[in-house]
C-alpha cells in the first residue's frame, strides 16, 4: 500500500513510537516559530529548562500580534524577544515585518520539513508541503531545546479537489465549504491532505489560505504536495534551493476521502459566531455592512491584495463602510507600494493598517454595536472583535471588496453586472521583492556569550504548578456549554498586553462570563485556593477550541484550577492542560454533565493512583449523593508529566537523569 504525504514526512522524522493511527509518537522538529503573544512565555520557559543555543535547524521569533504599544508592555516584550533570540541562535522578525505565518511561508518554510509553532495557524506551512503543527509555547520550548514533539499518530483525511475555481470564487471558499461539512468539532487526531487535479492548479498562497483555516477544523494539520507550484513560489522568493518535490504515492490509502468539485463552488461566508456557521454569500446578500477588514494570516498575500486593489481602482468604498486593509507582510506591502496598487487602495478610501495581526486579534478596529462586520479572517468567535454582541462574518477577499463597494453583503459573482468589473486574475510574480533587513540574524557564539538580555519589569517568570495530591477536594467554579474557545477562557484584545505577567492576566480568566457586581471567576478561584480547595472546570463538547495560547491553562493553573471535566477536549488545549498540570478528564457518560451544577463539591480519593495506572477515575460528590466515572485518555508520557507537576519539571527531571 502506498504512503500518504503525511506518513512520508512522519516516517522521516520518527524518533519514538510506531507509525500507526492512534499510537503516541515522538517526531523530530526541524523548524520552530513563535510569536510575541505566546513567545515571551515560551522563551521564559525555554530559559528555565536551562538550554542555551537552539538545537533545531531553524527557529524564528516573530513580532506580529502585540504592536499597538499602549503602555510599556509591548515594547518590553519586543526588546526581550529580540535580545533573547539573538542569544539563543534564533532569527528575529521585527515588529512591522509581517504576520508570522505569511513571513514564514515567504522566507523560511521548506517542503518535507517539520515545523512546530506556538500559534494554532502554524499549519499555513502545509501550503508549501511542510508538516506544520500548532502547539503550546512550552512544547515549542522543548522542541527548540532539541526534544521531540509528541502527538497521536494521525488518521489521514484525503480531500480530493477536482475542477477549477470559477472567477470570483476563492481558496477561502474551499475551506469554508470543508468547514460546512466537517464543522469545528470532532476532528481531533486527523490530518487533512489535499490532492487531485484541482489541488494541482492552486498556487502556494491559495493553498496556504486553505491549510491556515484548517486550524478551525481542530485537525492536527493540513498539507498539500510539493510540486511545480511550490517550485514556482520558492523560485520567485529566490529560494529555489529549498525546493524538493514530495507527493503522496499514487496508491496511497486515506482513512476517509471527501471530494470537492471546484467548478461547483460558490462564494461562502462563516456567519456569527463560529467558523462553521456556513452559508453561501447568495443566501445572506443584501445585508447592510458598516465595516470591511481585509487581512490576517488567512488572506493577505500579494495575489489577494492585488485582486482587491484592481477591483477598487477608480472606484470608491461605500460611504457607510469603514474599510481597512492590512497587508500580511512587509514584502507584500512593499510590492503594493512599488507597483502603485497601494495608491489605488488609498484613492478608493481604504484605510491601510500595518502588517500584523491587528483587528484579527482585537487590536483595534472593533465594530460599532449591532453592525455587520465583514472580515477575511479565520475566526469570528463571539466578542473576538472587541465588541460584545458582535456580528462578524468571515469571507473571501473577493466577497469583502465587493461588499465594501456596495455597502451590503454582495456576491462578488454579481460584480460584472453591478459595476462592470471583470475578474482580475492575478498571476504569481516571477520575482517577489525581497528585503530581509527586518529579520535579525542570530549572533555568533562569542557575541552571544557577551550579549545582554533586556527584561523589562512587566516580564515575569511564570509560577510552576504545585504537585498533585492523591486526595483531591474540589469545587466546580464554572459549568460552561459546548465549543468553549480559548478566547472565552483567556481573552486577547486589550488584555493581550498582559501575556508576560501571569498574575495580572489571570484576573480576566473567563472574563466574558463574569457578571457585574458579582465576584469574578478569578476572585472566586483565589478564595478556594487560599482554603486549599481545588478549582474544577466543567464543560461540554470541544472544550478549548481555537488558539494555542497556553495562558488558557497557565492562568487557570495559577488560580488553583486542577481539573477540567468536559465531554471532549481539543488537542492543543489538552496538551497545554497537561503541561501545566491540570488533569483533563472526559465524561465516560456524557449524561453525567447534566447532573452537575456550578458550586458543587467533589472529591477524588485516588488521583495519583488513577493517573499512574488507570484509564478511569471515580469522582464523588462531597455529600455522597452522586458519583460518576471520568475517562483519563493519557499517554504514558502525559501521565509522567502530570505526576511530575508539569512539563517544565518533567523536562528538568529528565535532563538531570
Ligand atoms: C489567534 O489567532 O487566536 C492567535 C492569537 O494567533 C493565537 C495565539 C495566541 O493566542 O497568542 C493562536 O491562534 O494560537
Ligand atoms: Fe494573527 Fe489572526 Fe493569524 Fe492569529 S489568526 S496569527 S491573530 S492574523
Amino acid at each position: 500500500m502506498g504512503q500518504t504525504l503525511t506518513y512520508k514526512i512522519l516516517n522521516k522524522h520518527l524518533i519514538e513510537g510506531k507509525l500507526a493511527a492512534g499510537e503516541q509518537i515522538g517526531i523530530r522538529i526541524d523548524q520552530t516559530l513563535t510569536q510575541d503573544a505566546t513567545g515571551t512565555t515560551a522563551f521564559l520557559l525555554y530559559e528555565s529548562i536551562g538550554a542555551a543555543k537552539v538545537k533545531t535547524d531553524l527557529s524564528v521569533s516573530y513580532i506580529d500580534h502585540n504592536m499597538a504599544g499602549f503602555g510599556p508592555e509591548n515594547h518590553n516584550d519586543h526588546l526581550y524577544l529580540q535580545t533573547i533570540a539573538a542569544k539563543c541562535g534564533v532569527y528575529h522578525s521585527r515588529a512591522g515585518n509581517g504576520i508570522c505565518h505569511q513571513v514564514h511561508l515567504e522566507r523560511f518554510g521548506r517542503p518535507a520539513a517539520t515545523l512546530l509553532g506556538s500559534d494554532s495557524h502554524t499549519p499555513t506551512g502545509g501550503g508549501i508541503g511542510m508538516l506544520a503543527i500548532g502547539a503550546g509555547g512550552m512544547d515549542v520550548a522543548v522542541a527548540m531545546a532539541g526534544g521531540p514533539f509528541y502527538l497521536k499518530c494521525p488518521k489521514v483525511l484525503g480531500v480530493k479537489l477536482s475542477g477549477q475555481l470559477n472567477d470570483w470564487v476563492a481558496a477561502k471558499d474551499v475551506i469554508l465549504k470543508l468547514l460546512s461539512i466537517l464543522t469545528t468539532k470532532g476532528n481531533v487526531g486527523w490530518v487533512v491532505e489535499y490532492f487531485g487535479s484541482g489541488a494541482e492548479r492552486l498556487s502556494v498562497p491559495q493553498r496556504a489560505t486553505i491549510t491556515n483555516m484548517g486550524a478551525e477544523l481542530g485537525v492536527t494539520t493540513s498539507i498539500f504536495a510539493s510540486d511545480e507550484q511550490t517550485k514556482k513560489f520558492l523560485s520567485a522568493q529566490k529560494r529555489r534551493d529549498d525546493y524538493q518535490p514530495l507527493t503522496a504515492d499514487e496508491d496511497a490509502e486515506y482513512d476517509r476521502v471527501i471530494e470537492i468539485n471546484l467548478d461547483e463552488l460558490e462564494p461562502m461566508a462563516a456567519c456569527p459566531s463560529s467558523p462553521d456557521n456556513i452559508k453561501s454569500v447568495g443566501e445572506i446578500s443584501g445585508l447592510e455592512t458598516a465595516q470591511v477588514v481585509i487581512g490576517s494570516c488567512t488572506n493577505s498575500s500579494f495575489a489577494d491584495l492585488m485582486m482587491v486593489a484592481k477591483v477598487l481602482k477608480g472606484r470608491h468604498v461605500n460611504n457607510m463602510v469603514e474599510c481597512a486593509i492590512a497587508p500580511g507582510s512587509r514584502e507584500v506591502l512593499n510590492m503594493l507600494a512599488q507597483n502603485g496598487a497601494l495608491a489605488d487602495m488609498l484613492s478608493a478610501g481604504a484605510r491601510i493598517l500595518e502588517s500584523g495581526c491587528g483587528p484579527c486579534i482585537g487590536q483595534g478596529f472593533s465594530p460599532a454595536n449591532d453592525v455587520v462586520s465583514l472580515r477575511t479572517f479565520n475566526r469570528n468567535f463571539a466578542g473576538r472583535t472587541g465588541t460584545k454582541g458582535d456580528k462578524a462574518y468571515l469571507v473571501s477577499p473577493e466577497t469583502a471588496v465587493a461588499s465594501a463597494l456596495t455597502g451590503k453583503i454582495t456576491d462578488p459573482c454579481d460584480l460584472p453586472e453591478l459595476l462592470g468589473s471583470e475578474y482580475p486574475k492575478i498571476e504569481l510574480p516571477n520575482e517577489f521583492v525581497i528585503d530581509d533587513s527586518m529579520i535579525e540574524q542570530p549572533l555568533s557564539d562569542d557575541e552571544a556569550a557577551k550579549a545582554e538580555v533586556l527584561r523589562g519589569p512587566t516580564i515575569v517568570v511564570p509560577e510552576s504548578p504545585a504537585p498533585l495530591q492523591q486526595k483531591l477536594t474540589g469545587q466546580v467554579l464554572i459549568k460552561c456549554g459546548q465549543k468553549i474557545t480559548t478566547d472565552h477562557i483567556m481573552p486577547a484584545g486589550t488584555f493581550l498586553k498582559l501575556r508576560s505577567n501571569v498574575s495580572e492576566y489571570a484576573k480576566v480568566v473567563f472574563n466574558c462570563f463574569n457578571e457585574e457586581g458579582k465576584p469574578t471567576f478569578a476572585e472566586r478561584a483565589l478564595q478556594l485556593k487560599e482554603k486549599a480547595i481545588a478549582g474544577l472546570i466543567v464543560a461540554g463538547e470541544s472544550y478549548g477550541q481555537g488558539s494555542s495560547r497556553e495562558h488558557a491553562a497557565l492562568c487557570p493553573m495559577y488560580l488553583g484550577v486542577r481539573v477540567v471535566i468536559a465531554k471532549s477536549i481539543e488537542r492543543i488545549h489538552k496538551a497545554n492542560l497537561i503541561n501545566f498540570c491540570i488533569v483533563p478528564i472526559e465524561f465516560a457518560d456524557p449524561a453525567d454533565y447534566d447532573k452537575i451544577e456550578c458550586g458543587d463539591e467533589f472529591r477524588i480519593d485516588n488521583l495519583l493512583e488513577a493517573i499512574r495506572a488507570s484509564d478511569e477515575v471515580k469522582i464523588v460528590k462531597a455529600d455522597g449523593s452522586f458519583e460518576f466515572v471520568g475517562k483519563l485518555e493519557l499517554s504514558e508520557r502525559d501521565r509522567e508529566i502530570l505526576l511530575s507537576a508539569g512539563l517544565l519539571n518533567y523536562t528538568r527531571k529528565k535532563a538531570n537523569g
